[in-house]
């Protein structure tokens, strides 16, 4: 390192405040400061300018319908269908041969489906579901890769009415399972198999043993063929080739269905406090307004861009940001099929270099194993295409914050740290890149027209400085709208605690009774996640206040993992906690008690580490599996899980002599490695 170097890389390091480059303003979707005024002088009727963005076939009647808070309505009476927002209203512009999806399969081999290429096979694919028995409203499941026939399919779902629920393709049999009885789905799309680090990986087998656990009956799967000859299969009875049955209904046209601005687009499970996975409900205009306007005005997206979120489509981001935000806008959205380090740990930045990639979006995970990696693998290649950076998923640390900005954005690319869940169906505390100072670490205020604020245990807003709850008081467009038939569970989740109490009581006795309008301000969202308020009213969250870890930014319940390694023989009771990893930010830490006459063995360490793979998948692999006779409890016999938590983390023990069983700590903290 030269001396200039060294000196750039300390005043990096000791910078806390970062300027959108002048050139990136000049050109910005969104640039005057005055948009949060003017949103919250005109709220809701601000949301008008989302909802703008997309073609409808009704106009709304109302902006926002509140009488039956918090099962709010957006642009109700509106009629629109999110397949022609993001296919033949671009192919009817003019943009017909644009790229709409450019694909990288692991391999190296590529595909590139322009608008009116992916217009013409979601016909197709439309027809097929039709022809199969889809009716509208029926929920059709995918459980796929990342492989161009999965937004395809999600697209050709939109396009008939039938909401799609996408299982990630690294999920289990079970979880599949547990999904489709969930959603009483009766229609799968799946694959035989998908490529990782060079091999091609079944895949069928594991849908196939889903399938069996399924309760009801599935009509049909369909299966494309991935991977060919390097994987042989067989279809059962009820199962069809892909291949097949788009070369059987090619040129088909399907007019898109008018749904209803309300109607369901997709459900999407994701894990919360309890053991059972929660059906998000999203909304065919709200969802698709918000994930349009978002990606608008937080990620700069233009038509003439190419954009790349790396996410995977099996979670809320992809859903999002790699299909429905990015194609109703008309840009040129990549997607990658491996993983960053296959053939080597250069690949993104390969892509990036010959797509001439515009914006990247990513997660703080990927960004920390770019930096162990080291920064020669960015060096290696042209990346002064890159306009925009963007992260999600957890919080991101300052060091990486500013690796990425030097490394990947050679200090041009303003940095967005966008704050959001799968409930939110987009982004909700963010900076504007091309209008607010940036600050590592900090996602920044609430995006305009969003009413999210930190609060106390009580409710009251905290003060500058001062750490406490995130919390939303106002709806918003792309807010699920229930858990899929459990209004109630929907109010206890999300609305219970912080909103009117009496308001709560009777939505819950006599649900749906329309409410009167005053009641309305009385409702406040609650995410479950902590956070700290600065002088700027900027905000630094600090992660699941619940039973929720983030694994590599994606989220897994600890019941859930905790049931699974219960339900192994031998084991007796068990308690699962995230503990910090440098790369992953929370690893899986399980403590279990085996019953008696089992041994504390590598076998059963084996088989508790299986039970999580049978039930969820790789990505709750435990880091450790700690046997102990006892589990460290309070005196009222509740696990302390923090506890377990500064184990797991290596951090130091507080006070540990008010626990009914004191001794079994330093017994449990020497067993684990750190
Ligand atoms: C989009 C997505 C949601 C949880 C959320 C929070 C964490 C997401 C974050 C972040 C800090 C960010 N989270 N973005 N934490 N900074 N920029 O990730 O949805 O899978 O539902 O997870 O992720 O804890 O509550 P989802």
């Amino acid at each position: 390192m030269t001396q200039e170097e060294a000196n750039l890389e300390v005043r990096l390091e000791e910078q806390e405040e970062f300027e959108p480059p002048e050139s990136f303003v000049e050109q910005a979707n969104v640039s005057d400061p005055g948009i949060y005024e003017e949103f919250e002088e005109n709220w809701p009727e601000c949301w008008e300018g989302a909802a703008d963005l997309l073609s409808w076939d009704e106009p709304y009647e109302t902006v926002l319908e509140d009488d039956d808070a918090p099962f709010y309505e957006w642009f109700t009476d509106g009629e629109l269908n999110a397949s022609y927002n993001c296919l033949d209203r671009h192919v009817e512009d003019g943009s017909k041969n644009r790229a709409a999806i450019k694909w990288e399969g692991e391999g190296g081999e590529t595909r590139t489906y322009t608008y009116g290429d992916l217009l013409n096979e979601v016909e197709a694919f439309a027809a097929t579901l039709r022809d199969l028995g889809v009716e509208e409203d029926d929920v059709v499941t995918l459980y796929m890769p990342m492989i161009p026939e999965l937004p395809i399919a999600m697209l050709a779902c939109a396009r008939i009415g039938a909401p799609h629920s996408v299982v990630f393709a690294g999920f289990s049999a079970d979880a599949l399972a547990t999904r489709m009885n969930s959603a009483d789905s009766e229609h799968l799309v799946t694959c035989d198999g998908y490529y990782r680090r060079g091999d091609g990986l079944d895949h069928i087998t594991k849908a196939n043993e889903g399938l069996e656990g399924v309760d009801h009956e599935v009509s049909d799967v369909v299966v494309v063929d991935r991977l060919g000859d390097e994987l042989e299969h067989s279809l059962s009875d009820g199962q069809h080739d892909y291949d097949e049955l788009i070369a059987d209904h090619e040129g088909a046209s399907v007019e898109p269905v008018s749904r209803d601005a309300e109607d369901m687009l997709f459900l999407m499970y994701t894990s919360g406090t309890t053991g059972k996975p929660k059906g998000v409900k999203h909304t065919t205009g709200g969802y698709l307004s918000y994930a349009a306007w978002t990606s608008h005005a937080v990620l700069d997206v233009k038509p003439e861009d190419t954009y790349w979120c790396a996410a995977d489509i099996g979670w809320i981001t992809g859903h999002s940001y790699i299909v429905y935000g990015p194609l109703a806008l008309g840009t040129t959205t990549v997607m990658y099929e491996g993983t960053p380090d296959y053939p080597d740990k250069d690949r993104l930045w390969e892509i990036v270099e010959k797509n001439r990639v515009d914006i990247f979006y990513t997660a703080p995970t990927a960004i920390r194993a770019f930096m162990k990696w080291g920064e020669q693998y960015p060096a290696r290649h042209d990346l002064s295409s890159l306009r925009l950076l963007g992260t999600v998923g957890e919080p991101i640390n300052p060091r990486a914050w500013k690796w990425y900005y030097k490394h990947i954005g050679g200090e041009e690319c303003p940095i967005v740290d966008t704050w959001w869940q799968t409930e939110t169906g987009g982004m909700m505390i963010t900076t504007l890149p091309g209008v607010n100072t940036m600050k590592p670490g900090t996602a920044g205020p609430p995006l305009p027209g969003i009413g999210a604020s930190v609060v106390d245990a009580n409710g009251d807003d905290v003060g500058a400085g001062e750490a406490g709850y995130v919390t939303v008081n106002k709806p918003w467009p792309g807010m699920l709208r229930t858990l899929y038939k459990n209004d109630e569970r929907f109010i206890e989740e999300y609305w219970e605690e912080y909103s009117d109490e009496d308001a709560v009581n009777r939505q819950l006795t006599s649900p749906h009774s329309t409410s009167s309008r005053e009641d309305a301000d009385e409702w406040v969202y609650f995410p479950e996640d902590g956070a700290k308020l600065d002088g700027d009213d900027y905000i630094t969250i600090l992660g699941r206040v619940d039973d929720v870890i983030n694994v590599s930014g994606h989220r897994l319940g600890t019941m859930e993992i905790e049931s699974a390694v219960v339900g192994v023989e031998g084991i007796a009771e068990a308690a699962v906690v995230g503990g910090h990893h440098d790369v992953k930010g929370e690893a899986v830490y399980v403590y279990a008690i085996p019953e008696d006459g089992y041994e504390a063995d590598a076998d059963l360490e084996e088989r508790a580490a299986e039970g999580i793979l049978e039930s969820i998948g790789p990505i709750a692999k435990p880091e450790e599996v700690i046997f102990t006779p006892e589990l460290p409890k309070t005196r009222s016999g509740k696990i302390m899980r923090r506890l377990l938590e500064d184990i797991a983390s290596g951090n130091e023990l507080g006070n540990t002599s008010t626990l009914r069983n004191p001794g079994v700590v330093d017994d449990i903290a020497e067993q684990v490695d750190n």
